[in-house]
């Protein structure tokens, strides 16, 4: 163990002399970096007094009620070496390399819980540490009974609240719409009602219908429509496939839209992002630097969604051949987990077989989904008369907590764009 280092009391801004409200760890505790060791209070905030480091609290100079101010030692910290981490890890955790030799930080700001938040729920009363643990759990702090000094609620009237939830069962909990509180699925005796018959799911659709379910409720979706005019794009195409005939090699629709979906993802990055949440329930956007793209394939067992990796090394026509070896190994029942994983995007076509307009779900973790439908030659206006063109219906589900409307109109926009001159592809 290394020698033990004294925290201080960092720069509080215009106060001093501030009482200490809660201790948030006894001498002998190991902690984290950036774990809260004391809370002060103010006046007009209150703050938590962090470990710089991680380590060991070999003594707390302070008592409750002290009253401290910038430079006031309030411990004394042992940090932990590399060698031997304070925090003990699982002992069937893989070990850890060293971390190379960092300089020690300067001491971390004091975490401020501002008094509006006291404003809005002045029955509310607990630092910014208990705060952060009722959120981690979930808990309404306006729900929980304070045991502390001046009505604080304390980071054990928290845990006592889970406890008693746990102990009274779901129906403790009032449903004001934060939670789903669903009514148990019905259940029906159908053969009051006529003959009926009796299959087991498939696998794959126990396990689809495991994740649709999951992600039709978690995301907030929405789904926006767009004619492309693919009229030139498809007498390409078949120009194409006819000069090809011999060789066989057929370039589908579905590759075009492949190549025309990750340009459209270069342009609009947001929609080549996950949404991602930390151990503090911190949440983050992670952008992707890399274009893998998925289609949903139909198979005698179900739904798979095999995944075309690196899409932007790849030409129309190879993206055409692979997404026909895949559809037959999804056919074949032949998919290992790595043919459908890392997916960016995900297209969703039916065209094949029909439809005029559908709402694809969001696969998470992706944030947005490209339904297609079959194209019918339609009359547009040109400006003098009605012509015939043949017309591609796009149906873009995105998560809202991601993508706005405008951004969904726009992806959709440039994605007709790419389709009715696929010259712009190479732009
Ligand atoms: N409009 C009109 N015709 C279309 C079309 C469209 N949007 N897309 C394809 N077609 C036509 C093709 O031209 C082709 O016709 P020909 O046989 O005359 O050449 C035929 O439909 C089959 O097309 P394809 O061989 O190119 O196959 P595909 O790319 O349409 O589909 C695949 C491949 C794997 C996507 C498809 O087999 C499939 O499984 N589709 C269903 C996906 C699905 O279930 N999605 C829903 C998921 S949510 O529940």
């Amino acid at each position: 163990m290394s020698q033990a280092i004294e925290v201080k009391v960092p720069d509080i801004g215009d106060f001093s002399l501030v009482p200490v409200i809660e201790l948030c760890v006894q001498a002998g505790d190991a902690v984290e970096a950036d774990a809260p060791l004391v809370t002060l209070e103010s006046d007009k905030a209150t703050m938590d007094v962090p470990a710089p480091r991680a380590g060991v609290v070999k003594e707390l100079r302070v008592a409750l009620g002290d009253r401290v101010s910038e430079g006031t030692v309030i411990a004394l910290l042992e940090p932990a070496t590399d060698e031997a981490p304070a925090v003990a890890k699982p002992a069937d955790a893989p070990p850890v390399p060293p971390a190379p030799p960092t300089p020690r930080a300067p001491l971390p700001a004091p975490r401020v819980s501002q008094p509006v938040e006291r404003r809005i729920d002045s029955k509310t009363h607990a630092s910014p540490s208990v705060r952060q643990f009722a959120r981690e759990l979930g808990v309404d702090l306006g729900r929980v009974t304070a045991s502390g000094p001046k009505g604080r609620i304390l980071k054990e009237d928290v845990s006592a609240f889970v406890k008693g939830v746990m102990r009274a069962g779901p129906s403790a909990v009032p449903n004001l719409g934060g939670g789903l509180d669903l009514l148990p699925w019905p259940k029906i005796d159908f053969t009051k009602f006529g003959p009926i018959e009796t299959q087991p799911l498939s696998r794959i659709k126990k396990i689809s219908g495991q994740n649709l379910a999951r992600n039709w409720v978690m995301i907030p979706a929405v789904t926006y429509h767009e004619d492309a005019d693919i009229t030139d794009l498809e007498a390409f195409r078949l120009a194409m496939n006819k000069e090809n005939e011999k060789s066989g090699a057929k370039i589908t629709l579905l590759a075009f839209l492949i190549k025309a979906c990750e340009m459209a993802l270069k342009k609009f990055p947001e929609f080549n992002s996950s949404l991602t949440m930390d151990e503090n329930g911190e949440v983050s956007l992670v952008l992707k630097k890399y274009y893998h793209l998925a289609f949903a394939a139909d198979t005698p067992n179900g739904l798979v969604v095999p995944v075309i990796r690196n899409v932007d090394r790849k030409s129309v026509s190879q993206l055409a051949a692979e997404c026909g070896d895949l559809a037959k190994k999804a056919r074949d029942g032949k998919l290992g987990p790595a043919d459908m994983q890392g997916a960016c995007f995900t297209i969703s076509s039916v065209g094949g077989i029909g439809g005029t307009a559908f709402s694809p779900i969001v696969n998470a973790p992706e944030v947005a989904i490209l339904g297609v439908s079959r194209s019918l030659t339609k009359p547009v206006w040109n400006g003098r008369e009605f012509v015939p063109r043949l017309i591609l219906p796009l149906s873009l589900s995105a998560d809202h907590r991601v993508i706005d409307g405008a951004l969904a109109t726009r992806f959709n926009a440039h994605l007709a764009q790419l389709l009715a001159d696929f010259r712009r592809v190479t732009l």
